[in-house]
């Protein structure tokens, strides 16, 4: 038997967020139902070989780039020898291909048919939002959430990790922030040492974590840790007890924000950060007499919108003294157009009608875009919703071939109202995978959602099989049920 791996592997650019792989997997050696998501090219035969847990390794190509002692590699090859093998306990994406391909007959051996693949993905952003404000997530619940990401080859962990509720980062420069501002100081925070585990667990999956500190709207629980960042409300001429956004006129916001983004930057290694920047709320701006002052001097007049560039202008100019990219919520473009050329933006707002005008309108102007509106997974409804997930065409719009380059990928979010660790699982899978192979496969070769129907089914079951509680898609019996 050989199995051969000829990776050829991109650089990791600031531009580049994967490392593109070209694997040809040629096996001397069933087929599959499905493997999710569809490959570029897949022609197996009905030419079988036995497979032999017991004699069965995983090697390095003479002309791989790649060689032993190649860390992602080593620790892939042992994980993916206890996925195939499930009861052998001994024991990238190329993997992930073949894993699903080796199937066990009904006496439980274990075969794979004569299969060649030529495989990349279509978009180079694959993302999943996990929202660990609303609900705290346990650091084993996104351990295991990077797992089922890598089994659909997701390759983006965007951490939206504080909000309004609650504020469990704990920062080695202002540790009040998590200590007067999570749930609970000590049992729902991610310590320094949380985070580290989650961000190299996910570089072995090939994974890159996107850090999200979302201001200066949903900034409510930051307030308890750090006196003088929000904005006072006032009622009428005196203040009313109450908070509303980031205080955009005091330096010491920006100092504040300066050192925070500066250690964030040395926390997570990944060159993008995400700084939000959505769904403001002028009100309490408004109400505050030294808002109003600072409007006067700095000719803003009315416009709050200029306020709020201001205030995003400054965070951005902070991140990118840092040497990082910067993401924004949509929000950002739609009330300010002047922002670094890199700057992508995220959609998440509509209707297709509305976010294939915004597409069109953002492309236009020359910035990357990432499309999150139409997969938005925390919001369920009776019936077969992955079909919605599947049949989004992310540049279908009006547009130039250059526009449409400028889509760089896609995001499926969980936002966390409704979600815990109790049903993140099932709310998420096999839906979310929907939206993987959108991302991932081919376009016409995907075309058919009827067609894809089986091959979903079949794939959530080897979710079931690999320990992830993979909902049903509908009326149906896995080979091996939930326990
Ligand atoms: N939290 C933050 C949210 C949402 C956004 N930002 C959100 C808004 C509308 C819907 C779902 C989520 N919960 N920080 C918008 C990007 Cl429908």
């Amino acid at each position: 038997m050989n199995i051969m791996f000829a990776v050829s592997s991109g650089r990791y650019t600031r531009a580049n967020f994967i490392l593109p792989l070209l694997i040809i997997i040629q096996l001397g050696l069933h087929t599959v139902e499905g493997v999710w998501p569809l490959p570029q090219a897949f022609t197996s035969s009905t030419e079988r070989y036995p497979l032999n847990p017991q004699a069965f390794y995983f090697g390095y190509g003479k002309q791989s780039a790649a060689q032993q002692g190649c860390s992602v590699l080593d620790t892939a090859f042992k994980r993916y020898f206890s996925l195939i093998f499930p009861d052998y306990s001994s024991g990238s994406t190329g993997l992930e291909t073949f894993s699903q391909m080796v199937y066990q007959d009904d006496f439980g051996s274990y075969f794979v048919n004569k299969t060649e693949i030529e495989d990349f993905p279509r978009f180079q952003f694959r993302g999943i939002l996990l929202d660990t404000s609303r609900h705290y997530l346990p650091v084993q619940a996104i351990l295991k959430t990077l797992d089922a990401m890598a089994y659909s080859k997701f390759n983006v962990f965007h951490w939206h990790i504080v909000d309004d509720p609650s504020f469990p980062y704990q920062s080695s420069t202002f540790p009040d922030l998590s200590s007067k501002g999570a749930f609970h100081p000590m049992t729902h925070i991610y310590t320094q040492s949380d985070v580290r585990r989650v961000i190299s667990y996910a570089r072995l999956q090939g994974i890159r974590v996107l850090p999200e500190f979302d201001s200066p709207g949903h900034t409510k629980s930051w307030g308890k840790g750090q006196s003088d960042l929000l904005t006072p409300c006032y009622r009428g001429s005196t203040p009313s007890g109450t908070f509303g956004p980031v205080n955009p006129v005091l330096p010491s916001t920006y100092q504040f924000m300066e050192k925070l983004f500066k250690e964030v930057s040395s926390v997570f290694p990944d060159s993008y950060i995400h700084l939000g920047g959505d769904e403001v709320n002028f009100s309490c701006w408004k109400s505050n007499p030294d808002v109003r002052a600072f409007m006067q001097k700095m000719g803003f007049g009315a416009d709050f919108t200029k306020l709020e560039a201001f205030y995003i202008e400054n965070i951005v100019n902070i991140t990118s003294a840092l040497n990082k990219t910067s993401i924004v919520w949509q929000d950002v473009f739609d009330y300010h157009e002047k922002i670094p050329e890199d700057t992508v933006l995220h959609i998440w707002k509509g209707l297709p009608e509305v976010y294939q005008t915004e597409l069109s309108r953002i492309t236009k102007a020359g910035k990357r875009v990432l499309l999150a509106a139409p997969w938005y997974i925390n919001h369920i409804s009776y019936g077969q919703d992955w079909r919605n997930y599947y049949t989004v065409q992310p540049q279908n719009f009006s547009g130039t071939e250059e526009q449409k380059k400028l889509v760089i990928g896609g995001e499926v979010c969980m936002w966390g109202e409704y979600v815990d660790a109790t049903n993140l699982n099932p709310r998420l899978w096999p839906r979310a995978s929907a939206a993987a192979e959108r991302l991932w496969s081919d376009e016409k070769q995907t075309s058919s959602v009827d067609s894809a129907f089986p091959r979903l089914q079949d794939f959530r079951c080897k979710l079931v099989r690999r320990g992830i509680q993979a909902e049903p898609l509908y009326v149906g019996h896995c080979k091996h049920e939930y326990q």
